[in-house]
Parts: structure tokens; sequence; C-alpha cells
């Protein structure tokens, strides 16, 4: 028996666990899928307390707002699932191993599955509704009720700073690719700021509403469930709109082999629109409309400065498979970005019309 099924066991209720497995492709927590002597399987997960400084927050806030998700989709007899929180066996709903890592246990969404691009415009609607849904489902819950999870997350003047601070410690002679990201980040300066300076309302978010957090049901194909909840707290919706858009209207992914390939497709942009409007239109506002294209902008942006800043600094924030790793996926993301101005006019076109609809 090796350490993580121990480690499952603390979840498992006295079950007998006969498999633990790696799941997913997560850039921060480690993620296995554990099944037990029956078939039946959860997810076990350790939280990168790197990053996520209080985990415990984590798991409080799930507590909040769990049951009230429940709640209304029992109320609105709406298709839906949340992920539950497994409570360890002494109660608390996590385990600290005795090296000190930070271990927590949620059900698994049955019959359902993810995927890391966009299929067809069909996916695509269902991603944007996902979104929609949940955000409307956590919307009546007070901001106040929610603790931060992660300081700072998505502002992105405040990772233009970190950039600043890493860049000017590095001393390794740039290469044209490096010199490329760094006048790509020059020329959006003024741009950085936008979102932040635009005078927008809080709400409950997701955080990372990204394609493969999206459980598409295996026989129905409608969207059940987004999953991967540590971000959920207050924010800007324009957060998660920019994201889920960046996300999937990048045909060839975040891991994209050729970065210089890399584009928007704006039917995907609009499909995913269409389907979260359609849900969302109930509670955006119209200044919330008027930042929709700079949301889609600025996130793919964003998370290249991100990508690009953890390069320089050692890769100490992202996981990586390679030693360019980052690099690699802050150049997909600047490239996207410059594909979404170039559709800029028919972005903006697109959003009027979903919002007429
Ligand atoms: C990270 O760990 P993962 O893959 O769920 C990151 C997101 C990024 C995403 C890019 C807490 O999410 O913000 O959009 O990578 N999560 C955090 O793939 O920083
Ligand atoms: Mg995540």
């Amino acid at each position: 028996m090796n350490n993580l099924n121990v480690i499952a066991e603390q979840f498992a209720s006295g079950r007998t666990i006969t498999e633990v497995a790696e799941f997913g492709n997560g850039n921060i927590n480690d993620t296995y899928i554990v099944t037990d002597a029956t078939q039946e399987k959860f997810v076990l997960q350790r939280i990168n307390t790197h990053v996520f400084k209080q985990p415990q927050r984590i798991m409080q806030n799930m507590r909040a707002f769990t049951e009230h998700v429940h709640q209304r989709v029992q109320k609105e007899s709406r298709m839906w699932q949340s992920p539950r929180v497994i409570p360890a066996q002494d109660g608390n709903d996590f385990f600290i191993d005795p090296t000190g890592n930070f271990w927590r246990a949620i059900s698994f969404i049955q019959n359902a599955r993810s995927y890391d691009t966009i299929t067809n415009l069909a996916h695509a609607r269902e991603v944007g509704s996902a979104l929609g849904t949940f955000q409307s489902l956590i919307s009546d819950l007070p901001i106040a009720s929610l603790a931060d999870t992660l300081e700072g997350f998505h502002i992105t003047p405040l990772y233009l700073k970190h950039y600043d601070h890493v860049h000017a410690r590095h001393k390794r002679t740039p290469s044209p690719e490096v010199k490329h990201a760094i006048q790509f980040i020059e020329d959006r300066r003024t741009f950085a700021f936008t979102l932040e300076n635009a005078g927008l309302t809080q709400r409950p978010i997701h955080g990372d509403p990204k394609v493969n957090n999206v459980m598409v049901h295996n026989e129905t194909g409608k969207a059940i469930s987004i999953v991967d909840l540590d971000t959920v707290k207050p924010g800007l919706v324009h957060y998660d709109i920019g994201d889920c858009i960046r996300s999937g209207s990048n045909p060839f992914g975040e891991d994209a082999e050729n970065w210089e390939t890399v584009h928007y497709n704006p039917e995907i942009g609009s499909a995913i629109l269409e389907g979260y409007l359609a849900e969302a239109q109930a509670f955006l506002t119209a200044a919330d409309y008027e930042h929709l294209f700079t949301s889609v902008r600025l996130l793919a942006f964003e998370l290249g400065l991100r990508f690009f800043t953890d390069y320089l600094a050692g890769d100490v924030y992202f996981k990586v498979k390679y030693p360019e790793h980052n690099l690699q996926r802050a150049l997909v993301q600047f490239q996207l970005t410059r594909s979404i101005e170039a559709h800029e006019a028919e972005i903006r076109n697109n959003i009027k019309k979903a919002i007429s609809a």
C-alpha cells in the first residue's frame, strides 16, 4: 500500500480503496481519482499551498456556496450538479498529512466528462451556458459571505507590478522570443488597467471557468456542472466571461504546438457568448456589457503575462512539463490576444447582436 492509498482512506468511510489514479491536467493542484471496491469514485486533491496560502478558506467557501447552489437547483428543478465536500475521518473537511500537505476530497460528477478544447459550436454554447448558470446560481450570495481564497487573482495591474519586479531581477540574455514577449507587454501597459479602473461592481465569481472545467453529460451533451471551485470568491463577472472565451475560442488550446499559428475563432467566441448571455442577461447591467470585449482581450493578455512572469521567475507558480513550457504558454496567449485585437470590430458587433437577441 502506498501513501496515496492511506490518504484516500481518510475520506473513504471505511470502504476499501482499489485504485488511486492521476486525473486531469491542472496547473496548480494535484488531482487523483479514487475508486473503491464497489466501483464508487471520488476526487482527491492536494492543494498547492504555495499558491493557496490559506486553503481552509477554500473549504469555508465551498461549504457556503455548495449548500446554496443545491437549494437553488432543487427549487428551480435544474439539471445541474455541484461537487460535494467529502469529510475526512476526523470530521474536518480536509486532512493534513504528516509532512504538512493539505488534502481534500469531493464527489465525482457521474456520467460526464470535460474536453481541453471546444469540439463543436453546440459544445461552445454549453460551455457559455454553464458559466452563466453557475454565476446565476451564486449571484444572490452576499459577497461578504465569501472569503478571498487568492488575493490579487485576476487583478491585471498587480500582475504587471509583479512582472516588473521579476523582470528587473532577471539576468539572462533575452532570446528573440523573450524580447518579443517583453515588447508585447510594453505595448499594452495602459490597457492592463482598463477593467480595474472601470468602476464595475464585485459579485461572486467562479474565477477559472476554462473549457476543461465544464462537465458535459455523456449522453445528452448538455453541460451539467462546472468544477474546480477553489477560486469562487468576490470578483468581476468579466474575469469569468473573459477567461471562458479566451479559453474556448483558441482551437489549438493552451499548449498549441506552434504558437505562431494560434488564433481566435469568432464563431466559437460568439457561441460561448450566446450560451452565456441566455443565462446571464437576467443579472448583467448596461455597464457590464460595455466591458465585455475588453474582458476577452484582457484575460488572454493577463494569462500570457502570468505565464511569462513565471517563466522569468523560474517556474514557481505553474507546474511545467519542460523547461520552456511557461514561455511557450505565454507566447500562445499573446498570439491569441493579438488575434482577438484583430477581430475587435467583429467581436464588438457580435456582442451587440447577442445582447439584443
Ligand atoms: C490555472 O490549475 P488550473 O489549471 O485549474 C490557474 C488559472 C489559469 C489556468 C490556465 C489558481 O488553473 O488562473 O487560467 O491555470 N489557476 C490559478 O490553464 O492560478
Ligand atoms: Mg483551476
